[in-house]
């Protein structure tokens, strides 16, 4: 595992930053490469003892009092902050990361013909190699929780792997013939089912947290067309537009619908999401916007 050369990110603009979720996404360079730095205030962790050290108070008013103040921290235990680093980054990757107007679009099957469909045949090569790498060449190996036949679960990147209020696990699917839910059929329920099923059992056993606290979902449109389930502590609210109505589809609903759509599967319905005017998509998906 090499590490990532962060003492020589050198930022040159902000592509987002969130107040709420305590994110900021930075535009760089490293040895004049560009690179993406995206960094994340840590959830507080820890149990009797708060590490504060200096305050500097603001105010105070009767009961209520408030400030500023410096926590110490631990890189094992309280770190200040979680960082994802892509680089080189490309400008798929930037389109990805900047913050852009979002417009509600309808996909229709003809427009997933037309639009969709040869766009998904683009992204199919150099794109996933990280998920062959998890799938085959046992990247990540030290992380797997579980594996079978049918899927290999493990943290997602987004997740710092230990703070169980905001869990987040991907399961990748072995079968390569889904790039999206547009591929499902009922023939799919019995596939669906059982992995749905097994992440169930799996995931409380490996975290202690109930099956009924998890949310499976997918998204559509993925980022990454090879198909795969986000298992999320269903408390943690901190995901923002990935959980948002139009782009999250619970996997259960997933199913049911697939019952209703027949052989067909999701090739015969319309389905509506968000699309950010950085998404390369955009252009051909214009005239399909609400
Ligand atoms: P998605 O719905 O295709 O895209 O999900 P999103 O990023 O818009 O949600 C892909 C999921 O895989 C995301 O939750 C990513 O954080 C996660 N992910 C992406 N990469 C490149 C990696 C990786 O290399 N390792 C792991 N463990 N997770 C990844």
């Amino acid at each position: 595992m090499s590490s990532a050369p962060l003492d020589l990110f050198r930022p040159s603009s902000t592509l987002d930053s969130d107040s709420l979720s305590k994110k900021i996404t930075l535009l760089g360079t490293i040895n004049s490469v560009k690179a993406i730095l995206q960094l994340e205030k840590s959830h507080f962790n820890f149990s009797n003892e708060i590490p504060i050290t200096t305050v500097h108070q603001i105010a105070h008013n009767d009961v209520y009092y408030w400030g500023t103040t410096l926590l110490e921290q631990d890189l094992d235990t309280n770190p200040a902050a979680k960082f994802n680093l892509i680089y080189p980054a490309s400008e798929a990757h930037i389109a990805k990361y900047q913050k852009h107007p979002v417009h509600m679009v309808v996909e229709t099957p003809e427009a997933y013909e037309k639009v969709v469909k040869p766009y998904i045949e683009t992204q199919k090569g150099d794109r996933l190699q990280w998920v062959r790498n998890i799938l085959y060449h046992g990247v990540e190996k030290e992380r797997v929780v579980f594996k079978n036949d049918d899927y290999i679960l493990l943290p997602d990147m987004k997740w710092d792997g230990t703070t169980i209020e905001s869990l987040y696990l991907v399961c990748i699917v072995f079968r390569d013939d889904i790039s999206s839910i547009r591929d499902l059929t009922e023939d799919d329920i019995p596939y669906l089912k059982r992995i749905k099923e097994s992440i169930l059992v799996e995931v409380p056993k490996k975290y202690g947290i109930a099956r009924d606290q998890l949310r499976l979902y997918v998204h559509y449109q993925p980022s990454f067309y090879h198909f795969h389930i986000h298992v999320v502590n269903a408390s943690y609210g901190g995901l923002g537009q990935t959980q948002a109505a139009g782009k999250a589809i619970l996997l259960g609903e997933v199913i049911e619908t697939l019952r209703l759509l027949g052989k067909k599967g999701y090739k015969g319905k319309s389905i509506e999401y968000g699309l950010s005017e950085g998404h390369d998509l955009w252009s051909g998906m214009k005239e399909y916007a609400n």
